[in-house]
């Protein structure tokens, strides 16, 4: 890699400072400083960027196109100067113009376009694919606002509009040469083509221009920057005498509409369908635009498009981006004009697919009324699927109809998507071993039973580059000058700290850096919530998406339940304790926001009780995101993992707070069961239902909360103060759907998320977390073990896998041309 020139970086800055705002630095605003110094970081990345593409082309590689809804990428600045190594240099330019690092880059607003787990995974993969030297490209959405704002307004959370572009983006380039059109609508009519033959073609349609706008991807020290495509609607051109001519001043109307409202905005649901039309135009919208783009560059250098599966592939993230299929057999079949077997056999070759959950809630399934109207050509193409498909299973499964309906594409007068993306990839996988397994057991075990070739797991990952490197420089320093920093690109090196565990000194220096980061956290959380908070405490951490299998819920019971036994006792024995929430609930999630509400009404009582001395203290961080995620991470020592077994697929917090030394406090759930495998259940505190016992209760029913809050009188008590008021003056209803939840459940089945039932579990959990404590040594031995044996939790080694096992995607070393 090509060193960066600290002088003529300077000159660099000055000089965007000039062009871009007639100003002198001295005179720039923060927001004008942060530009000028992107703008400069960003001409080193485009040589870079204009080589990989140049390399790419030469060597005519195989792509991975991953497709998702979802980047939740956050600031983009420093974690560029962290991969371009230049660290060091930039520092010390931007600091002899006067300027300080941490200042500019907080003025960079969080790029947002996630809700949660799956937009962020999407992230750390494509910081892996550069690193690693795989050619990809991310394709995706440029919403005009991204995840909402969270403002906590006496308790309740107010959504607030993210205008993350208003300042512009300087890391983004458009490029309006490959735009393209996408259609929606009219009907499908049979015409002939230039030879006389039979084609099917969309007609009367509205269509919008997709136009991509590229954001650089960044790899670590080595010269790959990959591309994550982001596609914005714009209106086709109308609005000319032709159309006024023809009387279509209404149509031009409503194409404009279109392409304002497309884009406009993220859907803030994690985990919840709700089957919107706007929704599903944003999927086919990006699919088909990025889709086509693939298909076209392909085709720009080979003269083939039947072997299209050896240099492209496309990686479904969830069943979003599902459409792919029928968009790439219409390109194939209408386009191309290739007969359907051979169409279906090299979709089967380029298509794969990612499944994140088994909430029956989020799996995805269109009204046949909806989709046949938004998209006539694609419903045409998924009823041969189906058609052809329902043959398959009929002729696995001869005379069992109940297989057909079970699996059907389309059936009771929808399309289900994940049945779909099954059906037309070659791979089908989940997202940690657990959840893998309880999709080949519970969820999908027909397909598995008909198809058990396509299914395997990829354990989750993260980007150590983001979360320790950049998040946590302090740890990050340290354990490079204990092991070297082979780490940074290689985290089963980390294994090398475990020597240290057992080192008195290095115990001590570990925990010093862990009080400093809890500093640091303390000081953002006096200045962004007021809260005073003792750095010297235990900082008990649960930041996550808020929904009710996440279980908040139980968290906060076991809180109010620590503080009646405090209030019994004042003098009892207690370690102090910072109970640390961040979470957004969707806007329409009410009894998530009521969750909400009840943690900073706790909140306010326990904080403000002299009584109970400090001891202990309970924060909502206002408006959770990945930047400041990555101070959260590095100063918990705790780490709450408590979903209802079975429930969360994966988890990747679990892993961030991993790296930083946190110690997990959580069920056998998702990728919890791999930490524990990895670090040992003595360095971990485990407890609740086995997701097979859940599983078991729910198929049997017999599970009833109310005989435990009939024996379990510290249950009972603080069920009744939910009601009766102690947390809500003056409204006493304010929390009675929660208390109703927790006994009735919804519509008549008990509690699905066993919270009266593991609550017990958890209490003693919580207790062996206090006595662990207390034993600063043995503590520190843990931590630092954790950190040490986080090694696999790398997306590094994720993306290894999806590389050689599904994509199977070369290696590539870009030069950078002095
Ligand atoms: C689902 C839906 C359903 C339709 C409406 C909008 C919408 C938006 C997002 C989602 C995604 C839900 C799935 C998800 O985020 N799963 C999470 O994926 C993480 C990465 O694999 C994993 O670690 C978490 O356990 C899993 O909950």
């Amino acid at each position: 890699m090509n060193e960066i020139n600290k002088e003529e970086f300077k000159k660099d800055i000055e000089n965007y400072a000039k062009v871009l705002f007639r100003k002198s630095i001295k005179e720039a605003s923060d927001q004008e400083k942060f530009q000028a110094v992107s703008y400069a970081v960003k001409d080193i990345v485009v040589d870079q960027w204009m080589a990989t593409h140049k390399t790419y082309e030469e060597q005519d590689v195989k792509t991975v196109y991953y497709l998702s809804m979802e980047f939740l990428t956050g600031r983009a600045l420093g974690n560029i100067i962290i991969n371009l190594k230049g660290n060091k240099a930039i520092k010390e330019a931007v600091e002899e113009l006067g300027m300080n690092l941490d200042v500019i880059e907080d003025q960079e607003p969080d790029a947002a376009l996630g809700n949660g787990g799956l937009g962020r995974l999407a992230a750390c993969f494509l910081d892996s694919l550069s690193t690693l030297g795989y050619p990809a490209y991310g394709c995706g959405i440029r919403y005009k606002y991204g995840m909402f704002k969270q403002v906590i307004e006496n308790g309740y959370q107010i959504e607030k509009p993210d205008d993350w572009l208003k300042n512009g983006n300087p890391f983004e380039i458009k490029r309006p040469e490959y735009a393209v059109e996408v259609k929606f609508g009219g009907y499908v009519a049979m015409r002939k083509d230039e030879f006389g033959r039979d084609k099917f073609v969309q007609e009367n349609y509205q269509s919008v221009l997709a136009v991509p706008y590229d954001l650089p991807v960044v790899g670590y020290n080595n010269n790959v920057v990959n591309t994550l495509r982001i596609w914005d609607a714009e209106a086709i051109d109308t609005f000319n005498l032709d159309s006024f001519d023809k009387g279509d001043y209404q149509k031009a109307v409503e194409q404009q509409n279109l392409a304002r409202t497309i884009c406009e905005v993220l859907y803030p649901n994690d985990n919840h369908m709700a089957g919107k039309e706007l929704r599903l135009k944003q999927q086919y919208f990006f699919v088909s635009a990025s889709v086509q783009r693939a298909v076209a560059k392909y085709m720009e250098k080979h003269d083939d498009i039947r072997k299209i599966y050896e240099k492209v592939c496309f990686q479904l993230n969830d069943t979003h981006p599902t459409v792919t299929v029928s968009e790439f057999m219409r390109i194939l079949v209408d386009d191309y004009g290739l007969e359907w077997d051979e169409a279906w056999s090299i979709t089967n070759k380029t298509c794969a697919y990612t499944n994140h959950t088994i909430m029956s809630e989020a799996l995805e399934k269109w009204p046949l009324e909806l989709f046949s109207r938004l998209l006539p050509r694609i419903y045409q193409i998924t009823e041969e699927i189906n058609r052809r498909f329902i043959l398959q299973i009929q002729a696995a499964y001869p005379g069992d109809n109940s297989k057909v309906e079970k699996m059907a594409i389309i059936y009771d007068g929808q399309v289900k998507m994940a049945h779909l993306a099954i059906a037309a990839s070659f791979s089908v996988n989940g997202v940690a071993k657990l959840h893998t397994e309880i999709l080949k057991n519970q969820e999908l075990k027909d397909f598995y039973q008909m198809m058990p070739e396509k299914f395997n797991n990829k354990t989750n990952g993260i980007t150590q580059r983001r979360f320790l490197l950049h998040g946590n420089p302090l740890l990050a320093d340290w354990v490079t000058k204990k092991i070297g920093d082979d780490w940074i690109t290689n985290l089963a090196h980390i294994n090398e700290l475990g020597i240290y565990a057992d080192d008195e000194l290095s115990r001590k220096e570990f925990m010093n850096i862990k009080y400093q980061n809890k500093v640091r956290l303390a000081k953002y959380i006096k200045e962004h919530n007021g809260v005073e908070v003792n750095p010297r405490s235990i900082f008990d951490v649960q930041v996550k998406r808020l929904h009710e299998y996440k279980r908040q819920l139980l968290n906060i019971l076991h809180i109010m339940y620590l503080y009646n036994e405090l209030k019994k006792n004042p003098e009892m024995d207690f370690y102090p304790r910072t109970f640390i929430f961040g979470a957004k609930a969707s806007a329409g999630y009410h009894r998530a926001k009521s969750i909400i509400k009840l943690i900073n009404s706790v909140g306010d009582v326990i904080n403000n009780d002299k009584d109970i001395h400090d001891k202990i203290k309970v924060v909502f961080i206002e408006n959770y995101r990945v930047s400041n995620a990555e101070i959260i991470f590095a100063a918990a020592d705790v780490s709450e993992q408590i979903s209802t077994a079975s429930k969360e697929a994966s988890g990747t917090g679990n892993m961030k707070f991993m790296l930083n030394g946190a110690l997990t406090l959580g069920t056998m759930d998702g990728a919890n069961v791999e930490i524990v495998d990895e670090v040992g259940k003595e360095n971990a505190f485990i407890f609740g239902l086995s997701s097979d016992e859940v599983i078991a209760y729910e198929q049997n029913g017999q599970y009833n909360p109310r005989d435990i809050y009939n024996i379990d009188s510290d249950i009972r008590a603080v069920m009744t103060q939910l009601v009766d008021g102690t947390y809500a003056s003056g409204n006493l209803d304010e929390f009675r759907d929660i208390y109703n939840s927790l006994l009735d459940g919804n519509g008549g089945r008990p509690d699905m998320y066993f919270i009266l039932k593991d609550f017990r579990s958890y209490a003693d959990a919580q207790k062996r977390v206090e006595a662990a404590y207390r034993d600063e040594e043995g503590w520190a031995k843990s931590a630092l073990l954790n950190v040490s044996k986080s090694g696999k939790f790398t997306s590094d080694r994720t993306i290894e896998e999806y590389a050689k096992e599904i994509w199977h995607l070369e290696k590539v070393t870009v030069e950078v041309p002095e």
